[in-house]
């Protein structure tokens, strides 16, 4: 179970991430901008700040704490890392791509707007990341913003999120005759590593590079992240499960395509959850070095596995 204070603990953390936000998304235009469009700004706030767990700031600004480190320069991180996660909702939910009308309980970005503002302010979020991080605000020495910046470029880039939503839309079958492909075991953790874990992992690395952590804190963090992002990703897919059960008739159409490149449709809703449940005992024993100060990124790998949003 999740403690109650776990949850009071990441609704306070989602109030301090959103200050943080409203403060980067204002309307004056930084030196070397020439001007800030209202609509663009309008519709980058409404991406950003319409609701969100904020689970990867969270993960930043819990890994860097374990150091002791925290405060502007920790929030702009995880900021930007917020940044480019909202970006990818934001550009995952257009006609070309997922083609959703609804997103964390409200009209999407494209719907709200249109799709031309919706593009414009997912590539403004997008870009708007790599400033924050590379601005001194963030941290003194350049040389861990540049360590920062090329973290979330990876995690962000081609051989992550977008690498990994290429492969997903190939395995729905949009790029060939159509028909959704069978992934085996080892691709769909590819595609999966890719496409969601890569931002959960590069939240601890980013915590971990901002906080100076030592190469052996480092590995043990990644550990977590990686058990952290597979957990999220199993847990999301019994939760669509669970959604499409609840429809009469079950998941047609894309949905369905969908639901083939899951680990719980190829194993079972069972075996998924013994793997979930060893996956949260991998991300705990990953902290072990860490003792009690770790508790809260324990119970946030409990948060991941059980969540019910
Ligand atoms: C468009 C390049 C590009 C990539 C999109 C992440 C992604 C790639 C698409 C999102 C599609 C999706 C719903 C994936 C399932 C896992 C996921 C990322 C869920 C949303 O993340 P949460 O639960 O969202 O952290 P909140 O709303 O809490 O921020």
């Amino acid at each position: 179970l999740i403690p109650l204070d776990f949850n009071a603990h990441l609704t306070a953390t989602i109030k301090a991430v959103d200050v943080v936000l409203l403060d980067l998304f204002g309307s004056q235009p930084l030196p070397g901008e020439l001007e800030r469009p209202d609509r663009v700004v309008e519709a980058m706030r409404y991406a950003a700040l319409a609701g969100g767990k904020r689970l990867r700031p969270f993960l930043v600004i819990e890994t860097a704490k374990l150091f002791g480190v925290e405060g502007q320069g920790v929030m702009r991180t995880g900021a930007a890392l917020e940044c480019v996660h909202c970006y990818s909702l934001v550009h995952d939910d257009l006609p070309a791509m997922d083609d959703d009308d609804l997103r964390r309980g409200q009209p999407t970005t494209h719907k709200k707007f249109d799709e031309a503002t919706a593009i414009l302010a997912g590539d403004a979020l997008l870009t708007y990341a790599f400033d924050i991080l590379a601005d001194e605000p963030t941290h003194a020495d350049a040389k861990v913003r540049v360590e920062l910046v090329k973290t979330l470029t990876r995690a962000s880039g081609l051989g992550g999120m977008v690498g990994g939503q290429l492969l997903d839309l190939g395995a729905e079958g949009r790029f060939g005759d159509g028909r959704p492909q069978q992934l085996t075991d080892v691709e769909i953790l590819k595609l999966q590593a890719m496409k969601t874990g890569a931002l959960l992992l590069a939240g601890c690395q980013m915590g971990a590079i901002i906080a100076g952590a030592s190469a052996a804190d480092r590995a043990s963090l990644e550990r977590y992240g990686r058990a952290l992002g597979q957990a999220f990703q199993i847990a999301d897919d019994l939760l669509d499960e669970e959604a499409d059960a609840a429809i009469v008739g079950k998941a047609t159409g894309k949905d369905a395509a969908k639901g083939k490149g899951t680990l719980v449709r190829l194993w079972g809703k069972d075996a998924a959850r013994k793997r979930l449940a060893e996956l949260v005992a991998d991300a705990e024993g990953a902290l072990s070095a860490f003792g009690d100060k770790a508790d809260v990124l324990r119970e946030a790998a409990r948060f991941v596995a059980n969540r019910d949003r």
